[in-house]
């Protein structure tokens, strides 16, 4: 989509062609050029000319001055030829015969093409080469003419519920086809600009505005209450001063239990396999004598870093139904996590256990676990309940 050039491109252009300005000013020399010279011309560096796209005109304009040292004592006639001059696209560069004035005779697109390679000759009236033929670079300048594009209409990604803040969700990623290695003209920045709904808080997620990256980023992803939130995008150029385009995400929150089957013994288990155990859990405050409620706690089987369960008690002192428990288990051994130090710093009591694992085994035979814990700051106590 072409968009007005800012008057900051056309000043920058200028800038650089001030700084790779030809040594005499708007002139460009052909080399020194001789026997037992051919060597150091080679290395001659010969800066090259920049023209920004998008040029007004009036046409043709004049970009450099080809002069040769010869034309003190004869007179010399320049021509060019490359792309650009006699090679496609043809006729947008031209040299004035008899001055060397190299022009170009329309507006560039730096999109479409950003560098010519152009030769120019010099020959004396009877058409004698006076000069070994000289390479001129054409560098075309960009203006912030195109604004970002997202690749996608709609992307899509997952995250499971009770992920927690910096868990990766997903890429999204815009293009834009203005420069990127010498401005910022094509260099994208990233942004959530809405979130729907904006449940439990409006700012779940977050997005790297360099890469895309959107992660998760306050705790609360609760697939029963928002299974799926739509976040407007935005991309903007220009170090996020220019054009901006926005785009759409839609991240889907997924059960727990949607995670591949080696994260949940369950789900390994054939259909023909005896029914999994359920578990259940219940903690008491022996301090007061009433439950202990919002004790975090996981479980893992023993010898995996794998939660097979995070959750925290209710006022009941009891494991959440709405959490997928009771929890249902194979036969194995398994080890109970509570964060008892995190429950009593919250009570305002200092506790000498931070925290209590229990590890316990769950045979075939089993038809119901219940582990209960009694707590205090100084002891805990569990048994095999019923
Ligand atoms: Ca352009
Ligand atoms: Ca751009
Ligand atoms: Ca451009």
């Amino acid at each position: 989509m072409p968009a007005p050039p800012a008057p900051s491109d056309a000043l920058k252009a200028a800038a650089l062609q001030e700084l790779y300005r030809p040594a005499q000013g708007e002139v460009l020399t052909f080399p020194e050029s001789g026997p037992g010279l051919r060597r150091q011309k080679r290395d001659w560096f010969i800066p090259p000319i920049f023209c920004s796209e998008n040029e007004r005109g009036p046409f043709p304009k004049p970009l450099v001055q080809i002069k040769s040292n010869k034309d003190k004592e004869m007179a010399v006639f320049y021509s060019i030829t490359g792309e650009g001059a006699d090679r496609p696209p043809e006729g947008i560069f031209t040299i004035v015969r008899d001055t060397g004035v190299l022009q170009v005779t329309r507006p560039l697109d730096r999109e479409v093409k950003a560098r010519y390679v152009l030769f120019s000759q010099a020959v004396s009236a009877n058409g004698q080469q006076v000069e070994d033929p000289m390479e001129i670079i054409i560098k075309v300048t960009d203006q912030n003419d195109n604004r970002p594009k997202f690749t996608q209409s709609v992307f899509e990604g997952s995250v499971a519920e009770g992920a927690t803040p910096g868990a990766p969700v997903m890429h999204v990623s815009a293009t834009d086809a203005d420069d990127s290695v010498d401005t910022y003209n094509g260099v994208v920045t990233y942004s959530i600009v809405s979130q729907e709904p904006p449940q439990p808080n409006g700012h779940m997620f977050t997005i790297n505005n360099a890469t895309g990256l959107i992660s998760v980023f306050s705790t609360g992803l609760d697939r029963e209450r928002e299974p799926k939130y739509t976040l407007i995008l935005q991309a903007t150029d220009d170090l996020g001063r220019g054009f901006g385009t926005t785009g759409t995400a839609v991240i889907t929150v997924k059960d727990q239990n949607d995670n591949p089957p080696t994260f949940d013994p369950l789900t390994t288990a054939g259909p023909e396999e005896t029914p999994p155990v359920s578990l259940t859990v219940h903690a008491l405050n022996v301090l007061t004598g009433l439950p202990a409620s919002g004790l975090a706690m996981h479980c893992s089987e023993l010898g995996s870093a794998t939660e097979i369960m995070k959750s925290t008690t209710n006022p009941d002192g009891r494991l959440d139904q709405s959490s997928s428990l009771p929890l249902r288990l194979r036969a194995g051994t398994y080890k109970l996590h509570f964060d008892t130090g995190a429950y009593w710093r919250r009570l305002g009591h200092a506790s000498f256990y931070p925290y209590v694992e229990i590890v316990f085994t769950v045979t075939e035979a089993d038809r119901r676990v219940h582990i209960p814990l009694l707590l205090s700051p100084y002891s805990y106590t569990t048994y095999r309940g019923s």
